[in-house]
């Protein structure tokens, strides 16, 4: 890693400029973000119990290159190492998600206390190192339990309401005395279509094949919008214990993380304009519009008919005051084109109702950005100047005055190299890599600092290489480089890329790439 090596092409209107901690309003905290399932391992020990994603990585053609998360980075065991990389890195914050089923292993109500006992000792190391925590309670990994339970069937049913109600409420209760951030579910949208839309995700229910996932239970045209209705409510169920039990008393802040793409017109015509707002509102509306207090949006209504839920009186209220801030998880962009193909009635579902289609190119023959990954596999694309975009649209939605009271955060951003195999030193000279972080870190300074935007904090995606979900072990995110063959050696991989640390003070040269 080097400055020499730095693509010499790129240019910026930021190019020479050091980025730097100054850059950013002050109490601005950077941090890096991981979760359970992706890092942990031990899926087998320390009383845990198994999780849907336990279930469905195990299934052979689940997984792109048939890697498991039993061990994954073994973080389990290596978490006082990751501990000290973080220190390293200096950052200020570090959100990783509890595993349920190592709280609660099986439907007996019995506390594990080897898991409690985990999450204790990760936090008070934490705090110990100056790093504070920011818990989220549910990024993915069900207690299979909860699945296969009739009553429940997952976020199938608004059962799952009262399950995760108690789940959040032991863990306020365990780790609320440390922990005064949290976060409720990561990304809806895509636990509601993947996991039951596409099939590429746990649960892996689909009834269309669009993703290669034969197709199996479920139904794509109405569970995504059932499950994404339940687990809003279950999100909105949760806020209401913490703040009438614990929020005064541990002062504390609790939200949700939120995802969804920055989508562009594939052409300047009215249609595909009106296709690309449409596209944004299928993906960050649905779940942002019923935590401002509106409905979900009408594109929605119209698009889905009555495939999608109702929210009564009490719950739409519930939901309106459910969030003290609001996490984004942003990676990319995409371009929108207005179609008005005809789907037979069984085929329609999330991706289609919204009536345009997703293209890399535009009209022009433009690509949105370089690509990240092989072309089946990589869905990012260098889109740093989109972010902007994204919180300009959040604040014209929502109004200048209500997002001045709930405050953004980005719980995620990164982007991926993939080979199963790929040694280190080549994951170290990523270069494209380093100035996608880079360019979006630029492109966040400079619109907080000329919009005034609420943006309190950014986490990178993620701290180490770890288990991808569907795409396995084989793509990687992390700051570290992990050697999955050779017991989990992290090597700074980034991190050695910036004159400091990246989440350091000086973030060295910063390029951005200027768009349009
Ligand atoms: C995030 C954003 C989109 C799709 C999937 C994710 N999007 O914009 O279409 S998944 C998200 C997740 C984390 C993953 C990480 C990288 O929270 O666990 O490892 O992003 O895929």
């Amino acid at each position: 890693c080097g400055e020499k090596q730095r693509n010499p092409r790129l240019t910026g209107f930021y190019k020479g400029h050091r980025l730097g901690r100054k850059d950013f309003p002050s109490g601005f905290q950077f941090g890096v973000a991981t979760a359970a399932y992706q890092i942990e391992g031990a899926a087998f020990e320390g009383g845990r119990g198994l999780s849907i994603w336990d279930v469905f990585s195990h299934i052979q053609g689940n997984i792109v290159d048939g890697t498991t998360g039993d061990v994954a980075c073994d973080h389990y065991h290596l978490y006082k190492d990751d501990i000290s990389i973080m220190k390293k890195l200096g950052i200020d914050v570090y959100r990783f998600s509890i595993s349920w089923s190592r709280i609660f292993p099986d439907g007996s109500g019995q506390l594990n206390l080897e898991g409690v006992s985990f999450y204790n000792s990760l936090i008070d190391c934490l705090l110990e190192a100056g790093i504070e925590p920011y818990v989220t309670l549910y990024h993915w990994d069900l207690p299979l339990w909860l699945e296969n339970d009739v009553n429940v069937k997952g976020f199938l049913t608004k059962n799952i309401e009262k399950y995760f109600t108690i789940y959040a409420e032991n863990c306020f209760k365990l780790f609320g005395d440390r922990v005064k951030s949290w976060v409720t579910i990561n990304e809806v949208r895509t636990i509601a279509v993947e996991g039951y839309g596409d099939g590429s995700k746990a649960p892996g229910r689909c009834s269309i094949s669009t993703s290669g996932i034969p197709k199996s239970r479920g139904d794509s045209s109405t569970e995504p919008y059932i499950v994404a209705h339940n687990a809003l409510l279950a999100h909105a169920a949760a806020v209401q214990v913490y703040r009438k039990t614990f929020q005064a008393e541990q002062k504390g802040r609790i939200g949700i993380a939120v995802d969804g793409k920055w989508f562009e017109p594939y052409s300047d015509t009215s249609e595909d304009e009106a296709a690309a707002q449409r596209c944004i509102e299928f993906e960050i509306a649905w779940i942002l519009d019923p935590l401002f207090g509106m409905d979900y949006p009408a594109s929605m209504r119209k698009g889905a008919g009555d495939r999608l839920p109702k929210f009564s009186e009490e719950e739409h209220n519930i939901l309106a005051d459910s969030v003290d801030f609001i996490g984004y998880n942003y990676y990319t962009a995409y371009y929108a084109k207005h179609s008005e193909a005809y789907i037979e009635p069984a085929e329609r579902w999330h991706l289609t109702d919204r009536l345009a289609t997703t293209e890399t190119s535009n009209s022009d023959g433009n690509l949105i950005g370089e690509r990240f990954g092989p072309p089946d596999l990589g869905w990012i694309f260098n889109c740093p100047w989109a972010l902007p975009k994204v919180l300009k649209w959040i604040e014209q939605r929502y109004g200048k005055q209500q997002i001045a009271k709930i405050p953004i955060l980005i719980t995620e951003n990164g982007t991926m190299d993939m080979a199963r195999n790929l040694p280190s030193d080549v994951a170290c000279n990523d270069l494209k890599r380093i100035e996608y972080l880079k360019a979006t870190l630029q492109h966040l300074a400079v619109c907080i600092k000329e919009h005034e935007y609420q943006v309190k904090g950014y986490f990178a995606w993620s701290l180490l290489d770890n288990f991808e979900w569907n795409s396995g072990l084989g793509c990687r995110f992390g700051l570290y480089y992990v050697d999955f063959e050779n017991k989990q050696m992290r090597m700074a991989c980034l991190p050695d890329c910036f004159d400091q640390p990246i989440m350091g003070i000086e973030l060295s040269t910063v390029v951005a790439t200027s768009r349009v």
